[in-house]
């Protein structure tokens, strides 16, 4: 019998479901570089209102929605506080110093939380010497860290901090529909300390793309021209913005089952003796697992998973990534941990 792959890479492989496709098939539609697609206008209004923002954008993916921000906040030349394993300093290919023309101050941080104290002691005021610190962008839930919740005391005292000094501060949320559901703190709640927040409608929730920027009108007003800068105005994708407000609808409050799903998994996973997975940092729906014990090569690892049908992705040099979504069900988890089992006795 052929088995199905049980795909872990990512939440972003998900496939839209009938009932999605229903919806992107009846949508209305309009051209949105006019502001004329009623699906679109919902939408943003939708997420608006669920951030507590004034108004919201939609872009094509979460690397636009962070980068049209830090254009809209920044000036070339300008520095950007972030954390060292953040998404925006790893994974968006150079795009702050390539489109932006900024300067990146990455800081270490535990489990990808920065404390006030650290940012304070390095942000950079006005002096004709130095790039100042006009932006900070912390993101929750941390990807690298392994889908961990930044603590809202932290980052409130973080606002109460540097608000003052005239810094913005922007929140690469997209898994944040997952931290919000992993501790019950409403989506405004997060969002209300951050001048701009980010969201993804294509990871956890399931929409084939689709991601939102917010913040107040004038931020909205500037970023909607840099997204058309940045080649983002997007014409009659009602089609697309349909699945994202089906997802809204239906696929957040789900995301808890993702995270029991990852738990499992965790859970499974270290009882196998070549490996360690760091149980604490499993808060939301992504699990690291370090292979450095058993001796064995990352890409030799996933080589064979993916021979036994199991698929995740390299994360270090002794590291690789599992993420729990909609299309992975309790079954699947424990037919992964077989496979994971049946690799390490039999390398
Ligand atoms: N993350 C992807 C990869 O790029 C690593 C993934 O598989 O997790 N912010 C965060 C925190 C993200 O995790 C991602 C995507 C993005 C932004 C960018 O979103 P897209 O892929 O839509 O540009």
């Amino acid at each position: 019998m052929n088995q199905k792959t049980i795909d872990l890479r990512s939440d972003t492989v998900t496939k839209p479901s009938q009932a999605m496709r229903q919806a992107i098939a009846e949508a209305e539609v309009g051209d949105d570089v006019f502001e004329d697609d009623p699906t679109v206008n919902r939408l943003e209004e939708m997420v608006a209102e669920v951030l507590g923002k004034e108004r919201a954008l939609f872009v094509p993916s979460g690397t636009m929605a962070n980068e049209v921000t830090i254009k809209s906040w920044t000036e070339p030349g300008d520095e950007v506080v972030l954390e060292a394993d953040s998404h925006i300093y790893n994974y968006e290919v150079g795009a702050p110093s390539v489109l932006c023309g900024v300067q990146l101050h990455t800081l270490e941080g535990k489990r990808g939380v920065l404390t006030v104290e650290q940012i304070l002691d390095q942000v950079r005021l006005q002096d004709i010497h130095v790039p100042p610190t006009t932006l900070i962008c912390l993101e929750n839930t941390h990807n690298r860290a392994g889908g961990t919740i930044y603590p809202i005391d932290e980052i409130k005292r973080i606002r109460e901090a540097t608000k003052p000094l005239g810094i913005k501060m922007h929140l690469d949320g997209a898994r944040l529909w997952n931290a919000t559901i992993a501790t019950g703190i409403p989506l405004d709640r997060y969002a209300g300390y951050f001048d701009s927040v980010s969201v993804c409608l294509s990871k956890g929730l399931g929409a084939p793309i689709g991601s939102l920027i917010s913040g107040n009108s004038d931020f909205i007003q500037l970023a909607r021209r840099n997204r058309k800068m940045f080649g983002g105005g997007m014409r009659q994708v009602g089609i697309i913005a349909a699945a994202g407000i089906y997802a809204i609808e239906n696929n957040f409050n789900r995301l808890i089952d993702d995270h029991r799903n990852a738990k499992a998994l965790a859970q499974g996973l270290s009882e196998i003796p070549k490996i360690s997975v760091d149980l604490e940092s499993v808060q939301t729906n992504i699990v690291v697992i370090d292979i450095k014990k058993s001796g064995m090569k990352v890409n030799d690892l996933l080589e064979k998973l993916k021979e036994k049908g199991v698929l995740a992705v390299p994360f270090g040099k002794d590291q690789i990534r599992c993420v729990t979504h909609l299309d992975v069900d309790r079954g699947d988890v424990y037919r992964a941990i077989e496979v994971f089992k049946e690799v390490f006795e039999n390398p």
